[in-house]
């Protein structure tokens, strides 16, 4: 075994919620069983290639700033990446990891060499993972780095953009497969519009409806058993985003049929930069049965981009975690840390630091949602709140054979009058808060 990235950081452990040892866990308890599943099994969390070993540091107006041995120009440095990426799966204990094609490996110069690379590393990722016990919670294709794609990938008004896109996510499912991942997620980066004025609406959404649709076909034909996710976005880097949020997709999908086939990953600072609550986009999702999985992070709430950042704030996350329990839970999802250390948390230890401060996160969120559900109290207003549908009349009223005709002699045969009654939304928030 070579040079460790992490120096001798051991593995991160649990030591409880009054330790001040930094490269500790203090509330994700990875063995602890909360309302009948571990923390681990509850949050699935996972580490993410890219920003954690892709991104080297640069923003708009400035060079790296980390120092990284390993590169991504040639398969050496692919490989180093590997060892230090697998180095950090472990020392953090986290049970799953998710990577893009063009994060572990160069894509060299043809879709050929591209397509050959990746074989080969996901040939070394199968034998990490067996030593390691890692596994992928999903993997996906780059469709908006490079150049070709600058104008979308499936939207693109170029059929040999469309073709090529076609062509990496077969390599990328079919390395999914290969290595049993849980998912495969379609982030549609640049799927979108800069102007109106140079695109053709009704065709870049057919475009895109039937490149679902083909990516569906594959998964069945190599009989791909992890879930197909599409990541919402509202815009960034495109002024305008077709997958915008849960709402836009779940029409999306039903239009092209494919409200059976596909769920949604949904993506914290996504949800902020759609003007709505992350748990808003989860509590839509799981109403609309579409909840996949959750990309975990914060966005600056003064910036105005993805400045996908840890989660910190866990008070904030109660309500997301509240609904995620009582749709049954986040498996075969998970949550997947797209997030990064700041530009200037140059350290290896700034990279534990970093997930192991949103995984704690996370796993006080889990703990009130869950100490909030056992209660009861909780669930009882929201039921009283509904109580008057549980009435025959009521029922009858949603089921075949109702007509307003019928429900108006009701009203007056019955002298219905309703009284307005009270939200309560200061008690519900109280009620939620004393478990936070
Ligand atoms: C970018 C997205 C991206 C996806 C994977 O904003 O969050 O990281 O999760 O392509
Ligand atoms: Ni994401
Ligand atoms: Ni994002």
């Amino acid at each position: 075994m070579g040079k460790r990235f992490f120096g001798d950081i051991g593995p991160i452990r649990y030591e409880g919620p009054k330790s001040d040892y930094p490269l500790a866990f203090r509330h994700y308890d990875p063995s602890r069983v909360v309302m009948g599943k571990t923390m681990a099994e509850h949050l699935r969390p996972a580490v993410c290639y890219w920003h954690n070993f892709g991104w080297m540091g640069s923003d708009m107006f400035g060079a790296s700033t980390f120092e990284r041995p390993w590169n991504n120009e040639d398969m050496e440095g692919a490989r180093l990446k590997a060892d230090a990426a697998f180095e950090m799966f472990a020392t953090l204990g986290f049970p799953f990891f998710t990577f893009h094609d063009k994060d572990v490996v160069p894509e060299g110069a043809s879709l050929a060499e591209f397509g050959g690379n990746l074989a080969e590393m996901t040939d070394r990722f199968a034998e990490k993972m067996l030593a390691t016990g890692v596994k992928l919670l999903w993997g996906t294709a780059n469709l908006f780095s490079h150049p070709r794609y600058m104008a979308g990938a499936a939207t693109n008004p170029d059929p040999d953009v469309f073709a090529y896109a076609c062509a990496q996510v077969k390599n990328a499912i079919d390395a999914t497969h290969k290595l049993h991942g849980a998912n495969y997620v379609l982030w549609g980066g640049r799927e979108g519009y800069e102007t109106l004025l140079n695109t053709d609406l009704s065709r870049e959404l057919e475009q895109l409806g039937r490149f679902l649709s083909l990516v569906v076909d594959h998964k069945h034909k190599i009989g791909f058993k992890g879930v197909l996710l599409v990541e919402p976005k509202p815009q960034e880097p495109t002024k305008h985003q077709y997958d915008f949020d849960v709402a836009t997709v779940a029409g999306f999908l039903r239009r092209f049929g494919l409200e059976k086939e596909v769920k949604l990953n949904i993506e914290v600072g996504h949800a902020v930069l759609a003007h709505h609550s992350f748990e808003h986009e989860v509590a839509l999702a799981a109403a609309l049965g579409l909840l996949g999985s959750v990309d975990a992070n914060r966005n600056d709430y003064q910036s105005g981009w993805d400045t996908d950042q840890f989660p910190n704030n866990a008070a904030e996350l109660v309500p997301a975690l509240y609904f995620i329990l009582t749709n049954g839970g986040i498996a075969p999802g998970g949550f997947n840390f797209d997030s990064k250390v700041r530009r200037q948390s140059i350290d290896p230890a700034d990279l534990l630091i970093g997930h192991i401060g949103g995984v704690d996160a996370c796993a006080q969120a889990l703990l009130s949602a869950a100490a909030l559900i056992e209660d009861g109290k909780f669930d009882a207003l929201r039921a009283e709140r509904y109580a008057g549908w549980n009435a025959p009349a009521a029922q009858a009223m949603l089921k075949p054979g109702a007509s307003l005709e019928a429900i108006a002699k009701r009203v007056v045969d019955d002298a219905i009058d309703p009284k307005p009654r009270s939200g309560r939304q200061e008690l519900f928030e109280n009620v939620v808060n004393r478990y936070t």
